[in-house]
């Protein structure tokens, strides 16, 4: 049993190392495949986006950083840079991620980077070399691909064809980045009509990475699996071959659900961060926490703020397990013991210990209760509400 006090050392050790990047999408109207559902107080330009997320760093205190979509936020490219320049000095956040957009065109209905037609793949490339531009100027060290290509139908397109066009965008895009950049890849098993995915999982997301450079990782977007795959097991590969570049948080239930982070299986958190704690600081910093969530239903800074306070939560009870004995409990091959020391810390209510924290660091202790205090959605509700007939895309 650890004292009272090295129990806060240990927790405040842990908290302090963890911060987790907010989509600018995260605060516009988003909806399903069918429809948009709107509300009143979404953000619809960059700088209410930049506010909202000031607004969520300022309550949590560990939200430095925004992750943007190049076609939503800078629609004009590189020349918006400057206008990103002023709203993070504006709000106290700077750019995160940039998140280059290869599936609204319709050029791309055929794919993007691996479409058949070496013009499209051409223009695929020059946004994807754009976006490292972006990013080299806004100083953000990630580029992060998505790739949405893939097929319909069995024997419509060359599957191998289109690995050789993606291993040659990406190493492209790869001798674009600055010294301090990196590229970082998505992959994801289906989307509803696919019969293939270019990138549809790791295996593959960390053959292109590695092919790409050695400043490509990958990204493992948590709703992007199978129902029953192993998450932490992809995690503990990924780290074992120093492959891990990233995360895009979040929850699902059956298909990729942008739910809340942890809102239907916070256990498999837990087991996430708990290998990626057995990894120890240094490759802490090789690995961006980011969200990724569409907040259809939910109010969007209400659910923003909830799912950085659960990240917390589960992160802090990763630091619980008491790793040393947990070896020593696994060498030995103590099957019940091990499990229930595990299983023990993802059960101790590590909530008290969280608000100390933010108390020893001048934060909110509710940041919840706060934001509801601070009266910001009202504010918003009301500045923003007469906007919404205008608003059609996702941006
Ligand atoms: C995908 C994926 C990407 C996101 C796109 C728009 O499902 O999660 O990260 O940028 O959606
Ligand atoms: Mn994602
Ligand atoms: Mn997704």
């Amino acid at each position: 049993m650890k004292s009272d006090s090295a129990l806060q050392e240990l927790a405040f050790q842990a908290l302090d190392a963890f911060q987790i990047e907010i989509p600018s999408w995260g605060f516009a109207n988003t909806g399903t495949r069918f429809g948009k559902f709107l509300q009143p107080a979404a953000a619809s330009t960059l700088e209410e986006k930049f506010s909202d997320a000031g607004q969520v760093n300022k309550l949590t205190g560990v939200t430095p950083t925004l992750a943007m979509h190049v076609l939503w936020d800078l629609p004009k490219g590189i020349a918006d840079a400057e206008t990103v320049r002023e709203l993070e000095n504006k709000y106290g956040v700077t750019s995160g991620s940039i998140n280059p957009n290869l599936f609204q065109d319709q050029e791309f209905k055929f794919g993007s980077l691996c479409n058949p037609s070496s013009e499209i793949r051409e223009r695929a490339v020059a946004h994807m070399l754009d976006s490292v531009l972006i990013a080299r100027k806004l100083g953000s060290r990630d580029v992060s691909l998505w790739l949405p290509d893939g097929s319909n139908y069995p024997g419509t397109q060359s599957i191998r064809k289109r690995i050789e066009w993606l291993e040659e965008a990406l190493q492209r895009t790869h001798e674009q980045l600055g010294p301090n950049q990196r590229l970082l890849v998505e992959y994801k098993p289906f989307e509803p009509a696919f019969y293939h995915t270019d990138i549809a999982d790791w295996g593959m997301a960390a053959h292109l990475a590695a092919k790409a450079g050695p400043k490509a990782r990958v990204l493992v977007d948590t709703g992007h699996h199978y129902a029953a795959q192993n998450i932490e097991q992809i995690v503990a590969w990924l780290l074992h071959t120093d492959m891990l570049g990233g995360f895009h948080f979040n929850d699902r239930r059956y298909a990729d659900d942008d739910l809340t982070l942890g809102s239907i299986d916070p256990y498999q958190i837990f087991r996430i961060f708990h290998e990626i704690q057995l990894s120890g600081r240094g490759a802490l910093r090789q690995i961006a926490f980011m969200i990724d969530q569409s907040h259809n239903l939910k109010g969007k800074m209400e659910a923003m703020v909830q799912t950085v306070a659960t990240g917390q939560e589960l992160w802090l009870k990763a630091a619980m397990v008491d790793r040393e004995q947990l070896e020593h409990l696994q060498n030995r091959c103590e099957l019940v013991a091990a499990e229930e020391l595990f299983r023990g810390a993802f059960w101790q209510d590590v909530r008290p210990l969280l608000k100390e924290w933010r108390r020893a660091r001048g934060l909110p202790e509710d940041p919840l209760a706060a934001l509801a205090e601070s009266g910001y959605v009202q504010r918003i509700t009301s500045e923003r509400g007469g906007k919404l007939a205008a608003v059609t895309s996702y941006a």
